[in-house]
């Protein structure tokens, strides 16, 4: 049986992207609920994002979002991050919030408007020049309403000519990362809805474009592992963007609605060759509608650490001889074990043999952040949903 301790250097890589969004104000289509202390510009968001590294030693990077990130100066901004002690990581495009994309963006039939999206893009990479970004992350809210609404196939071979155009520009130490998402904000179609799609468009580009799987992306049911065998298998997965959804894309806490799943994923994420592979970004996608954000994530991050733990501990040699032999209930009974293991009471201590508290929330809780920013950030917009 492998034992913690036995793990604890692959642990020790662990390095967990934090979305810039999670410490804005979100909600759902009904409310948008806002909570003292919450970050009000890029800067303030950066601040709240390194108290998470900072107690758990899981998060050294934050996810921008553009247009809401935008500062006058990017390079005063990765100052910042990195006086706090985190690097700014990838650059988020975002083509769903301008009224011109109601019926397309890099799909539209009217050129000017494909080429609005593409510069902004364009903007991005720029971004990315000055954060030192490595990543471009496109997310698409393209597809239909109405059957007949468009034409599937030119929607299609439009989206090929625009990433084109933007993986042109893409530089030699970046990447293009096309993510898919199976239903919203359309609902009769969507032009990115699956691995396959991604797979397809990123593989017409090059070496530097790989699909990022956001695990709240898929049909109930969908065998998520299974995408994150075979996209590791093809040498095409670029990122995660990790949340939790019980229905849609609930955007919930990453493992609070599935733990078993997130075991499941990463013990596939193990097995190939994904783990502290700096090919594959571990990032979060997530809100925080009315628990407290600073927290919410750092709750997220040790839930991920807890599920790499278990995955890690997983006796692949047993696992193999199991299979071989037919095994069918040992092998089952193998992996069971490992998830089963209560890894927390190791992990708390191996902390602290780091030099981080037993209890990150505990120590994040009693460290007064929180009531200083509600007493200091008085006044302003706070940060929420397109700002
Ligand atoms: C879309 O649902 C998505 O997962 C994309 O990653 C966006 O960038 C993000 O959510 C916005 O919250
Ligand atoms: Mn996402």
């Amino acid at each position: 049986m492998t034992r913690l301790i036995d793990v604890a250097p692959q642990l020790a890589q662990q390095a967990i992207e934090l979305p810039s969004w999670a410490f804005g104000n979100s909600g759902t289509r009904f409310k948008v609920f806002g909570s003292p202390g919450t970050a009000r510009d890029p800067f303030e968001k950066i601040a709240d994002a390194a108290q998470v590294h900072r107690y758990t030693g899981l998060a050294p990077s934050v996810a921008l979002h553009i247009p809401w990130d935008r500062v006058e100066s990017f390079d005063a901004l990765r100052q910042h991050a990195e006086d706090l002690g985190v690097q700014l990581g990838t650059v988020n495009s975002n083509t769903f919030q301008d009224d011109d994309y109601k019926l397309g963006a890099l799909t539209h039939t009217d050129a000017a408007i494909r080429r609005k999206a593409i510069d902004h893009h364009l903007e991005c990479i720029d971004v990315m020049d000055s954060t030192g970004s490595r990543d471009l992350k496109i997310w698409l809210a393209e597809g239909t309403n109405y059957p007949g609404q468009g034409d599937l196939r030119g929607r299609q071979d439009r989206l090929a000519e625009s990433l084109a155009t933007i993986y042109q520009r893409i530089g030699e130490n970046q990447r293009l990362v096309l993510e898919y998402k199976f239903f919203e904000p359309a609902f009769y179609h969507t032009d990115v809805p699956d691995w396959g799609t991604s797979y397809a468009q990123v593989s017409a580009l090059g070496e530097r474009a790989v699909v990022c799987l956001d695990t709240g992306h898929h049909a109930p049911g969908t065998n998520i592992e299974f995408i994150v065998m075979q996209l590791l298998r093809l040498g095409k997965l670029g990122s995660f963007d990790f949340n939790s959804r019980f229905y849609a894309d609930d955007d919930l806490i990453v493992g609070a609605a599935d733990p078993f799943q997130l075991f499941r994923i990463l013990f596939e994420v193990v097995r190939g060759g994904g783990y502290a592979n700096p090919d594959v970004a571990f990032m979060l996608d997530q809100c925080h509608n009315i628990e407290q954000k600073i927290p919410g994530q750092m709750r997220s991050v040790l839930n991920v650490q807890e599920m790499t733990a278990r995955a890690l501990l997983v006796d692949t040699g047993a696992l193999k001889v199991a299979q071989e032999a037919g095994d069918v209930l040992g092998a089952n009974a193998i992996l069971m074990d490992a998830f089963y293991t209560d890894v927390r009471p190791g992990l708390a201590q191996w902390r602290e043999s780091r030099g981080l508290p037993a209890d990150p929330m505990k120590a994040y809780a009693e460290s007064g952040y929180q009531q200083q920013i509600e007493a200091d950030r008085v006044g302003g917009a706070q940060a929420g949903w397109g700002a």
